[in-house]
């Protein structure tokens, strides 16, 4: 892929996910093919999320009186905010701002909900459209101004040893997620300077895209206290006495699907793991004038029996040639394609064409094992299609030693570096802008001997990259 930015403009249109075109910077439409992997996404996000969360729905506008309250976290998101100022021709007495996430919206209800020690924990999570008026450069799906699918965790508990429970949990739950749809990601602790508005610590998800540089496709947050204090979300405990509760949220947004289209994506366009993608597979009767019924008869039964079974088939009867109709599902990423002419059927054989090899196959057709055949191929596309992705990830990411190595191996190569780092937010900033870097975060490691860029004393594993 020579420019990955243009290639990834062109699949949205090409495969018919997304029209950008709609008249507002930074937001984008949902189009049905698109829509449907949405859909599929999110439906495999929450099966994972459900098994111990729940689904709620809060309001879009938040009050400003309640967005203001917490300081650090209105400080970090204030550029960013929309406000609607009035309803019809009137002035609002007090403006009101679009949700940029929903801390300020969700926690004055807590503080209503939580009253003993039994009404925690609270997990809950929505998927809602988040506005932020970003700055940087607008990419669909990448950087939007309307973040369409925002799925977003958030959890009350009455210790601090909970909450860090809750927190790696939803670093398994992403984790789970991710492997799924066969993204890969490498996780660290953001920096204290780059950490969410308000929180103790952020642990973060990072893809390298195609052209080297890291996308942030998933955050968790230890909270702490800090939103407990402003928004006065207390507890009685055993004892009879009021605590403050801990907190953690973590989201993930339309860059899932963004990460997706990257990783799996090539040349002849876009290519999908089985789980999210709308068609599973496409049957294509290859038809002959006189052996049309006999062919059509038995893409028609094919197609049922694999429906029948829980696969997501379609079958593409269109007038036109095989070849076209090939390129055509290619495109749109259909991870399996099952070729059937009267010369098969005399044969009593099919063809299947995998997405992610390019692999042709003759298989004797049986009624009786087709299913788990065809079931059997799938999950191997899965499996192989993750296989590469996570090489990928880990080919692009780089261990070095020496400082004058930082910058020369991200020019060339991208990717991520990691090397020993001393922690200070001095020297860490200092790194950012001598070699236009950006440090994701630090890795849990034994370290020996010195910080990479001061000598001081090394403490961390630093992942250092370019970054969308
Ligand atoms: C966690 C959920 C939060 O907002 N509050 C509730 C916490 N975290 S975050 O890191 O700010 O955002 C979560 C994830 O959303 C993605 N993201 C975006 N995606 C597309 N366009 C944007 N403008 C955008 N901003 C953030 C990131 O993947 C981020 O990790
Ligand atoms: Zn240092």
């Amino acid at each position: 892929m020579k420019n990955f930015s243009q290639w990834f403009h062109d699949i949205l249109e090409e495969a018919e996910l997304m029209d950008a075109r709609y008249p507002i910077k930074g937001m984008s439409v949902w189009l049905p093919r698109g829509f449907q992997i949405r859909k599929y996404t999110l439906k495999a996000l929450q099966e994972l999320l459900d098994k111990d969360h729940e689904e709620v729905l809060f309001p879009m506008l938040i009050p400003e009186s309640e967005l203001a309250k917490e300081a650090i976290h209105v400080k970090g998101f204030e550029e960013e905010v929309y406000w609607i100022t009035k309803g019809g021709k009137r002035e609002l007495n007090e403006q009101l701002a679009l949700r940029p996430t929903s801390e300020t919206s969700m926690y004055p209800m807590f503080s209503l909900w939580v009253r003993s020690h039994m009404d925690l924990p609270i997990k809950v999570y929505q998927t809602v459209n988040t506005f932020r008026y970003e700055t940087k450069h607008t990419r669909p799906l990448i950087r939007v101004r309307e973040i369409t699918t925002f799925n977003e965790t958030h959890t009350v508990h009455a210790t601090e040893a909970e909450a860090e429970e809750e927190v790696n949990a939803g670093i398994e739950i992403y984790k789970n997620f991710f492997d799924e749809l066969a993204i890969p990601y490498s996780i660290s602790k953001r920096p204290e300077w780059d950490k969410f508005p308000g929180s103790e610590y952020t642990m973060a998800f990072d893809m390298i895209m195609p052209d080297g540089k890291t996308l942030q496709i998933g955050t968790v947050h230890n909270l702490g206290t800090t939103f407990a204090k402003t928004f006065d979300i207390k507890f009685e405990n055993d004892e009879g006495e009021h605590e403050y509760a801990y907190q953690t949220c973590y989201g993930l947004s339309d860059r899932v699907i963004a990460s997706l289209i990257a990783a799996h994506g090539d040349e002849k366009g876009l290519q999908l793991p089985p789980i999210v993608a709308p068609e599973q597979v496409i049957i294509i009767p290859i038809i002959f004038k006189q052996k049309e019924d006999i062919v059509l008869n038995f893409t028609d039964k094919l197609e049922q029996l694999l429906k029948d079974n829980g696969i997501r088939a379609r079958q593409d009867k269109r007038d036109l040639r095989p070849g076209n109709k090939y390129y055509y599902w290619e495109k749109r990423g259909v991870p399996l394609r099952i070729e059937v002419g009267p010369r098969d059927i005399d044969n009593n054989s099919i063809v299947l064409n995998r997405r992610d090899t390019g692999d042709k196959e003759f298989i004797d057709y049986d009624e009786e094992t087709i299913v788990d055949t065809v079931n059997e191929i799938l999950d191997d596309i899965t499996l192989q299609m993750k296989e590469k992705a996570n090489k990928f990830q880990q080919e692009k990411t780089y261990s070095v030693d020496k400082l004058e190595q930082v910058k020369k191996t991200i020019n060339k190569k991208g990717g991520i570096i990691t090397c020993n780092w001393c922690g200070s937010t001095e020297c860490g900033k200092d790194m950012e802008e001598k070699f236009d870097i950006d440090i994701l975060g630090t890795q849990e490691a034994e370290v020996d001997g010195e910080c990479i860029n001061c000598q001081q004393k090394a403490q961390y594993k630093v992942l250092i990259s370019k970054t969308y």
